[in-house]
C-alpha cells in the first residue's frame, strides 16, 4: 500500500501508553522519532479505524515526536467497539488529556478524511494548541457528505455500492444507515459481524483510485471492520455529535493557523467539492489538490504532498 519511496523508513515507537479517562475507555497512545523534535499529533480516520505503523512514516524522524493515538473503541483502545461516551466532545477532550500528559504545550495536528472532521472540531475548539494543521481528504461530515458516502458513491463505484445496498432486505433499504446501525448494535456476533464486514470492506473498495486488495482485505478483518462500521454507524446516525454546518462556520477561529488542505481530485469517498468549500472559507490556507488520486493518504501523489508539507513545516513553521 505505502510508497516506500516517499515515507520515511519503518520506526518504532520509543515510548506508549494507556490515556486513563473519566470513563469507561482506555485510549492507547505512543510516540516515536526524536522526543525532542516538534510534536505532532496523528488523527486517525474512521471513526473506528484505528492507527497503523505506517502511519508514523509521515514525519521525519529526526525532526518531530510522532504521536498517534487510537481513538476511543478502536485499535489498541479498550474497550473493542463500545459506544458508551464515544462522541466527538470526547475525543476532543482525550486530545486534550494526551497533550497533557505528554507535557506538550501546543502541537501540529494532521488528520485526514474522518481526521480531518476531528482535527478541525479539535481545532476550533483549543486553537491556541496548534501550532499547525495538516488536513488530507476533506470531510465536513454533513448530512450531504454522509448521503453520498452510503448512497451517492454509487455514481462512480456501482458495484460496490450495490454489493453494500443488498447486504440489507429490500423493506429497510430506503435507509441504509439506520438498517446497519441496527444490525451492528446487536450485541449478537451473528448478526454484527457480517454486517461489519460488508459495511467496511464496502468503504475500503472505494477508497483508493486503483483497485487496492490489501486494503480491503485489512479493512475487512473482523475487529477493524467491526470498530470501524460500528463506530461511523454511530457518529453519522448521530450528526457527528455536533451542531450542523459548525466546523465550517466557525473556521475564523483557526485561520491565522498556518494549515495545508491536501485533497485527491478523484476521491469518491469525500469528493472534493468540501476541499473546495473549506479552501474558500480559509483563503491563508495552503491548498494542494493532487490531480492522479483517490482518497486514500497512501496514494502515491497524496502521501508526496503530504511528507513535503510536513517537511516544509519543520523548516519554516509554516507550509507557503
Ligand atoms: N469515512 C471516512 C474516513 O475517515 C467515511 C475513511 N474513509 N476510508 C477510510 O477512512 C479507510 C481507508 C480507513 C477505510
Amino acid at each position: 500500500m505505502p510508497d516506500p519511496s516517499t515515507l520515511y523508513p519503518p520506526l518504532t515507537p520509543y515510548a506508549s501508553g494507556m490515556l486513563e479517562t473519566p470513563s469507561v475507555h482506555h485510549v492507547y497512545w505512543e510516540t516515536s522519532g526524536n522526543p525532542a523534535g516538534i510534536p505532532v499529533l496523528f488523527v486517525h480516520g474512521g471513526p473506528g479505524s484505528g492507527t497503523s505503523p505506517n502511519q508514523r512514516r509521515f514525519f521525519d524522524p529526526a525532526r518531530y515526536r510522532i504521536v498517534l493515538f487510537d481513538q476511543r473503541g478502536c485499535g489498541r483502545s479498550t474497550p473493542h467497539g463500545e459506544l458508551t461516551d464515544n462522541t466527538t466532545p470526547h475525543l476532543i477532550a482525550d486530545m486534550e488529556a494526551l497533550r497533557v500528559e505528554l507535557g506538550i504545550d501546543s502541537w501540529l495536528v494532521f488528520g485526514g478524511s474522518w481526521g480531518s472532521t476531528l482535527t478541525l472540531a479539535y481545532a476550533e475548539a483549543h486553537p491556541e494548541r496548534c501550532r499547525g494543521l495538516v488536513l488530507r481528504g476533506i470531510f465536513l461530515c454533513r448530512k450531504s457528505e454522509i448521503d453520498w458516502f452510503l448512497n451517492g458513491i454509487r455514481t462512480f463505484f456501482p458495484e460496490a455500492q450495490r454489493k453494500f445496498a443488498e447486504f440489507i432486505p429490500e423493506a429497510e433499504r430506503h435507509d441504509l444507515l439506520g438498517a446497519y446501525y441496527r444490525r451492528l448494535l446487536d450485541p449478537d456476533p451473528a448478526v454484527h459481524q457480517p454486517a461489519a464486514h460488508e459495511w467496511a470492506t464496502f468503504e475500503a473498495s472505494c477508497s483508493t483510485l486503483l483497485p487496492s486488495p490489501e486494503l480491503v482485505a485489512a479493512f475487512g478483518r473482523d475487529k477493524t471492520a467491526l470498530s470501524l462500521a460500528r463506530i461511523e454507524a454511530h457518529y453519522f446516525a448521530n450528526d457527528i455529535f455536533l451542531p450542523g454546518n459548525s466546523l465550517l462556520a466557525n473556521v475564523d477561529r483557526v485561520r491565522a493557523i498556518p494549515a495545508v488542505i491536501v485533497q485527491g481530485r478523484y476521491d469518491a469517498v469525500c469528493p472534493i467539492v468540501s476541499a473546495d468549500e473549506l479552501a474558500r472559507a480559509w483563503p491563508e490556507a495552503r491548498y494542494a489538490i493532487v490531480a492522479d488520486a483517490g482518497h486514500s493518504a497512501f496514494e502515491p501523489g497524496i502521501c508526496r504532498e503530504l511528507v513535503a508539507a510536513c517537511d516544509r513545516f519543520a523548516r519554516t513553521g509554516a507550509f507557503d
